[in-house]
């Protein structure tokens, strides 16, 4: 718990609250912000092409304490982030997902989801997946364990880790780094290569890193506001 005078906390049904006092802007200032944070964050791109130059480390924890600020239900914070870094352990990674994306493209996926995908360039070959300096893989935890070792669901599990994961995207993005959403599918082979407890599942796999020298990336639009917002006045 954060140390507080004790006037900054108090009793609210037996549980402790803490102050919270937030800085705000005059509303020109905050639609400055708001614009320029609009501008900055549409400049975001999924990259497909990485270079191996290394990356910090701290960077990627400090990202990750960002992704852990998201908030989650009941508190849980039912997130654990694996950052691969061992050559061979990305190496079986790509083998897997290659293994199950060969399949996806060579008949799983429909033909409309083919065309769906055609503009973006993917096919089965994930050389990313060794190239990047870091593979963060991403689980949900659907439960854990109490202290008598009986099971305790957790909450909004997915909704909670979907939060964390674009708060990660953003944090990657300010440190100056670029990303990918990878949803290597079945993906239950992350669980076992990894390790990972019972209660946990593979959520989405992230290579993290710079840019390949050239990098271009597909020449898309997001939807206008008028699309996506509605109001109710
Ligand atoms: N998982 C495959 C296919 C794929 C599916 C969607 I939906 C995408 O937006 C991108 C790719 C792959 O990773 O290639």
């Amino acid at each position: 718990m954060h140390e507080q005078p004790s006037s900054e906390r108090k009793q609210i049904g037996g549980y402790w609250f803490v102050r919270y006092e937030k800085e705000t802007f005059l509303p020109e200032q905050m639609l400055q912000r708001a614009k320029e944070f609009f501008e900055w964050a549409n400049s975001r791109r999924t990259v497909r092409d990485f270079s191996d130059k290394p990356v910090p480390r701290e960077v990627i924890e400090y990202a990750i304490r960002t992704a852990s600020t998201a908030p989650s239900g009941a508190n849980k914070q039912p997130w654990t982030f694996c950052v691969v870094e061992s050559p061979a352990l990305k190496k079986a990674i790509r083998q897997a997902a290659e293994r199950e994306e060969y399949e996806n493209y060579h008949g799983r996926m429909s033909e409309a989801w083919l065309k769906d995908l055609a503009p973006l360039g993917t096919d089965w070959q994930k050389p990313f997946l060794e190239t990047a300096p870091y593979l963060i893989v991403v689980f949900k935890r659907i439960y854990e364990m109490d202290d008598e070792g009986a099971k305790r669901q957790n909450y909004y599990v997915t909704e909670s880790v979907g939060l964390a994961c674009g708060m990660l995207l953003l944090a990657l993005h300010h440190a100056g780094l670029v990303a990918l959403t990878h949803t290597p599918s079945p993906m239950n082979f992350l669980g076992k290569l990894l390790e990972r407890p019972d209660n946990e599942r593979p959520f989405l796999l992230i290579p993290v890193g710079y840019p390949a020298e050239e990098t271009f990336v597909p020449d898309i639009e997001r939807k206008p506001l008028e699309q996506v917002c509605v109001w109710y006045s």
